[in-house]
């Protein structure tokens, strides 16, 4: 069985369906610490903090794979800097101690190009210098040396991918700094303005849910030994702007209108790489984005046209 941790995130919610699709219902497990209002398949209410309580769900369903997807991201996490930490920390130490005692054959764990700094100017490379500027960061930098390690001492098959932001319209926005990328296709489908809190030239990675799914699921399938990154592989679909994405929308949605109202989070934003060279991805096991800004704008509309009419109804 594999067992999906953080399934109500932004990631985790389309995973948990991505993989039921691939490997059947009932091989695959959603938990996270509160219950969802609805869920189609199995779920176990989960605190990742608690070492004990992961235990018992992964030795119930004799779990032989792990999907690591909790945390706290980038915007939300510098709220409470210590909190953050342990929360990221303390859930991921769980997941490596109960996996290594448990014989869990697999760990995805989700990097981010939060690792990256200000010492990458424009293009991070897959070996760039990781000086993160936020909690968030520095808790998944340590992930990433943490994985290697009991990818080295344990012999684990850890795998990761440092996500860029990613946009998709099945989940809400949550605390990441990406997530304007996201709340703006939904203001444009209900006619609102969007109030933007990063300004306009502010370019970062991005990849569509769908090809962020391609790539998780074609990296945990690789064979072994085409898995070279054992910390977490760098990984893009494409880099934009706030203005890029607006310009993207008013081919679909002419009077879709920005307004740029910068905040904190510009900050982090502007300590994150522009551009992500992904060749070790493409090299070690075939990744190939699938989506450009205007296809994603595209399916973004639409599926959200369609959720906001069945609630208009
Ligand atoms: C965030 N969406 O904004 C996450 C992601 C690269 C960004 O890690 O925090």
């Amino acid at each position: 069985c594999i067992l999906v941790i953080g399934a109500n995130g932004q990631i985790g919610s389309v995973l948990v369906e991505y993989l039921r699709e691939i490997y059947g219902m009932d091989q695959v497990i959603a938990s996270d610490i509160r219950q969802p209002e609805f869920s189609t398949g199995r779920f176990e209410k989960l605190d990742a903090t608690d070492a004990n309580a992961l235990a018992l769900i992964v030795t119930k369903y004799k779990v032989t794979q792990i999907y690591h997807l909790a945390a706290i991201l980038s915007a939300k996490g510098e709220q409470e800097p210590l909190k953050t930490w342990h929360i990221n920390m303390q859930t991921y130490f769980n997941v490596l101690e109960v996996a290594r005692e448990n014989g869990v054959t697999k760990i995805f764990y989700p990097s981010s190009i939060a690792v990256f700094g200000d010492q990458v100017e424009d293009k991070a490379e897959q070996w760039s210098y990781l000086d993160p500027a936020t909690v968030y960061g520095i808790s998944k930098t340590a992930g990433e040396n943490w994985s290697n390690y009991y990818f080295k001492r344990y012999g684990m098959d850890i795998r990761s991918l440092r996500y860029p932001g990613i946009v998709g319209y099945q989940s809400m926005p949550g605390g990441g700094t990406t997530d304007y990328a996201v709340d703006i296709y939904h203001k444009a489908v209900k006619g609102e303005v969007f109030e933007c809190f990063l300004s306009e030239d502010t370019k970062l990675p991005m990849i569509y849910i769908s090809d962020a799914m391609d790539a998780t699921v074609r990296l945990m399938e690789a064979p072994k030994e085409k898995v070279t990154v054992r910390t977490g592989y760098n990984l893009a679909g494409m880099s934009f702007s706030p203005k890029e994405i607006a310009a993207s929308i008013q081919k679909i949605i002419p009077d879709f209108k920005i307004i740029y109202k910068p905040d904190f989070r510009q900050e982090i934003a502007d300590s994150w790489p522009k551009e992500i060279d992904d060749s070790a991805a493409r090299k070690d096991w075939g990744w190939r984005p699938a989506y450009s800004l205007d296809k994603m704008t595209e399916e973004m509309i639409a599926e959200l046209r369609k959720k906001y009419q069945t609630v208009k109804q």
